[in-house]
């Protein structure tokens, strides 16, 4: 359902994130090829579009939980490049000191709470972050990204019920790709759509062409104000597509050339680009030069946490655990 037209400036600022996005990830390949990144790199490209359209919607005081491809998801919240980057290259000056990597981003600052290498893992982070949300009252949402492997998990069914009963502020985001490493979505799945299970859980779901950063800010605006208000928890799928292998390195050889050609030509920043010259009247020459800004601030940023020193050995174990909680934990258990 299309009735409100967004205005030239956003769908711009759109693009321009996109392009930020695609740009780090194009970046992340190519470090990964120098072997300068020390654990697996999962790309997002292909899916910009989600970041970009939901995380427009949310402030530093809403919560959300991310996986394993979580650089966009990062990103479209505002994270810091230059930390991201000395992260995957294991920098002192990485998000967490160089020593979590890609898979384990988090910023409490802008309300990132974890990308996660267990897939499925943050799904019930989000649901303890809408209970907190909700004791306190809170106008604030979470929203939960993951993939469509990470739905036939437990973690799913448990999170997506206990939210249900509970009338919690949460998202659920499942970013449908149509591939769990080299499980086809629709080998591993019987119902046509994911956001079909919503109704065993007696929430709302919806299904939202997830390549379309238009639809995708105007469906998720519709199911936040829902949640903002109280309603209870939503499940969104948004169909979508892996541009490229599951991380760098993977050889593709469970799928056809002629099925990602034809999503590349879906490719959610090639569709932008059209909207903006045909209904816009956006000159080629504008989108080149936001494509060479935002890969100009990318490259800056890489190449500047390429100069940041690797965590010193002495500091190895430090910063595995969080002490303070642990702490609280034993004085309750020795009385
Ligand atoms: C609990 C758990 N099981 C298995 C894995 C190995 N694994 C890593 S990514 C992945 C596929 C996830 O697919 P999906 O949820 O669709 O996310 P996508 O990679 O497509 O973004 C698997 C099985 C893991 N990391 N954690
Ligand atoms: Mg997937």
């Amino acid at each position: 359902m299309k009735n409100e037209v967004l205005s030239k400036e956003q769908l711009m600022e759109f693009y321009r994130k996109m392009i930020r996005i695609r740009a780090f990830e194009n970046e992340a390949i190519e470090l990964a090829k120098m072997n300068l990144t020390r654990a697996a790199v999962h790309t997002y490209n292909g899916e910009e579009a989600i970041a970009v359209g939901v995380c427009a919607h949310l402030t530093d005081q809403d919560y959300i939980t991310s996986t394993h491809r979580g650089h966009g998801h990062c990103i479209a919240k505002g994270a810091d490049l230059k930390r991201m980057f000395a992260e995957l290259m294991a920098r002192e000056s990485g998000y967490c000191k160089g020593k979590g990597g890609s898979m384990h981003i988090a910023d409490m600052s802008i309300g990132m709470l974890g990308a996660n290498g267990i897939v499925g893992g943050g799904i019930p982070i989000s649901v303890g972050a809408g209970f907190a949300l909700k004791y306190r009252k809170s106008k604030n949402i979470v929203v939960c990204f993951f993939g469509d492997g990470a739905a036939n998990e437990g973690a799913f069914h448990e999170s997506l019920n206990m939210a249900s009963v509970m009338k919690l502020p949460v998202i659920f985001i499942c970013e449908n790709n149509q591939w769990a490493i080299s499980t086809s979505q629709k080998k591993s799945c019987n119902v046509e759509n994911i956001s079909d299970r919503a109704v065993g859980y007696g929430i709302e779901g919806i299904t939202v062409e997830g390549n379309d950063v238009e639809e995708v800010y105007r469906e998720f605006g519709r199911a936040a104000k829902r949640v903002r208000e109280g309603k209870g928890p939503i499940l969104i799928e948004m169909k979508t597509y892996r541009m490229a292998g599951h991380y760098y390195g993977d050889s593709e050889n469970y799928r056809s050339r002629e099925e990602v050609e034809s999503w590349k030509a879906r490719c959610p920043v090639k569709y932008l680009e059209k909207i903006l010259r045909e209904t816009c009247g956006v000159e080629d020459e504008q989108l080149e030069k936001i494509k060479k800004e935002e890969e100009k601030l990318v490259l800056a940023a890489s190449e500047s946490a390429k100069q940041e020193s690797e965590p010193a050995e002495e500091d190895l174990k430090k910063d595995l655990y969080d002490t303070t909680y642990a702490d609280i934990t034993w004085k309750v258990f020795e009385g």
